[in-house]
């Protein structure tokens, strides 16, 4: 008995120990964002009392018994005065559940809460619940828009794989007591990656949808989408205008996605998303930025070409590889921006940056020419620009 409480003691104090370790800067930095040495959130950061049963008599030999697998994609959002995400946590029977990981800083030090989300269902019980956006709407809510997955109707026995997704939604004040609405009814039976505008436009609810036919075909959709709802109780989207499209030879031909919900800012909506295109090696993942106008969020006033940030070194690699993706970031009141992605679906990672740099980018990256002698007249641009500067202060 003794033995084991020994066992458990040090169990506990070395997941202390890597929880505490401090997180600092890489040393390299492309001057828009800084990336940090180590993942923020794994499967190993979940409290040991998630995965072991600790009790002696039920496991003499301190076994596992529900292990985690990933903990990714994950909703932020600044909860009294904590930094808190609603991670996805994927256990060993690869359903996903949301729960809340909170830091001081944002940077390091993220602990669990004690317990995972305990997410009311509707009349039609989720199979499998992911991706969820944390918005604090000027409503006075706090909405969880994520995607639930059930079993596609219809699908014949024989394929066990094909799902219908829809978009979840709840909402809450405190992120620990749920109220569960109904799922959005956008007559579609593929709509990923639905985001809620943080503020109403022309007193309704705004909307980011992404409407396809498949899991890859976009059919009649293919792009971020946007629609005006008149209450989130029994949402239902009405016309849906693409308002960033997907584009053939690009890093979002295949697909691609809101993540968060956009930062408001003096210039304009700041937004985030994730573009996907085609590879010998599979789906390759990364994220982009666009700007959209104050007076209308749905029209895009800037679009840096190329993506913003792509999986690099050890993000390259996991049980999906080769994809970033996120779905939370935040605005601290000194104009710092706190940027949560994760790697290959598998790890959470934080990534910081300014309200200013973000601006600055959006507006002075080029737009991609869509050519490759268009590449070429862009570059050489920036080249004689710099040649001739170069001269000027006597380095060439
Ligand atoms: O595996 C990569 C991502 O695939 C999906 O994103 P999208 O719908 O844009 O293709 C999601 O399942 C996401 O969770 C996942 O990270």
């Amino acid at each position: 008995m003794s033995a084991q409480v020994d066992r458990i003691k040090k169990m506990l104090a070395d997941h202390e120990a890597f929880l505490s370790i401090p997180n600092q800067p890489k040393e390299d930095s492309n001057g828009v964002i800084q990336r940090y040495q180590n993942p923020i959130i794994t499967n190993k950061h979940t409290p040991v009392y998630w995965r072991y049963d600790l009790n002696p008599e039920t496991n003499p030999l301190l076994m596992e018994r529900l292990g985690v697998n990933v903990a990714f994609n994950s909703g932020a959002i600044v909860f009294n005065g904590k930094i808190c995400l609603a991670v996805r946590v994927e256990g060993d029977d690869r359903k996903s559940f949301f729960a809340i990981a909170e830091s001081e800083n944002g940077i390091d030090n993220f602990r669990f809460w004690d317990h995972p989300i305990t997410l009311p269902e509707t009349d039609e019980p989720d199979t499998n619940v992911y991706d969820m956006r944390l918005i604090e709407h000027e409503d006075g809510w706090i909405y969880g828009l994520f995607c639930t997955e059930r079993r596609a109707k219809g699908a014949p026995d024989a394929d066990q794989s094909a799902a219908d997704a829809k978009c979840g939604i709840a909402r809450t004040k405190d992120l620990v007591n749920w109220e569960r609405l109904a799922d959005l009814d956008s007559g579609e039976n593929q709509q990923r990656n639905v985001v809620l505008h943080p503020e109403f436009i022309d007193g309704k609810y705004a909307l980011y949808t992404r409407p396809q036919d498949g899991f890859i075909e976009a059919g009649k959709g293919g792009g971020i989408g946007w629609c005006l709802i008149d209450s989130m109780e029994n949402a239902k989207t009405g016309a849906e205008k693409i308002i960033d499209p997907k584009v053939y030879h690009t890093i979002k031909e295949v697909k691609n996605g809101q993540g968060p919900a956009p930062i408001k800012t003096e210039e304009g909506w700041l937004h985030l998303a994730h573009g996907v295109r085609n590879t010998a090696a599979g789906l390759r993942y990364v994220l982009y930025m666009f700007m959209t106008s104050l007076e209308d969020p749905s029209e895009v006033i800037h679009r840096p070409g190329g993506h913003f940030m792509g999986p690099i070194d050890e993000e390259r690699v996991g049980d999906v590889s080769n994809v970033l993706f996120t779905n939370g970031w935040i605005k601290k009141d000194n104009g710092e921006v706190l940027i949560y992605y994760a790697s290959s679906d598998t790890r959470m990672h934080v990534a910081t940056s300014t309200v200013a740099q973000l601006i600055d980018y959006c507006k002075n990256t080029p737009e991609d020419g869509l050519r490759s002698a268009a590449s070429v007249q862009t570059r050489n641009k920036l080249i004689d620009r710099n040649l001739e500067y170069l001269k000027s202060i006597g380095l060439k």
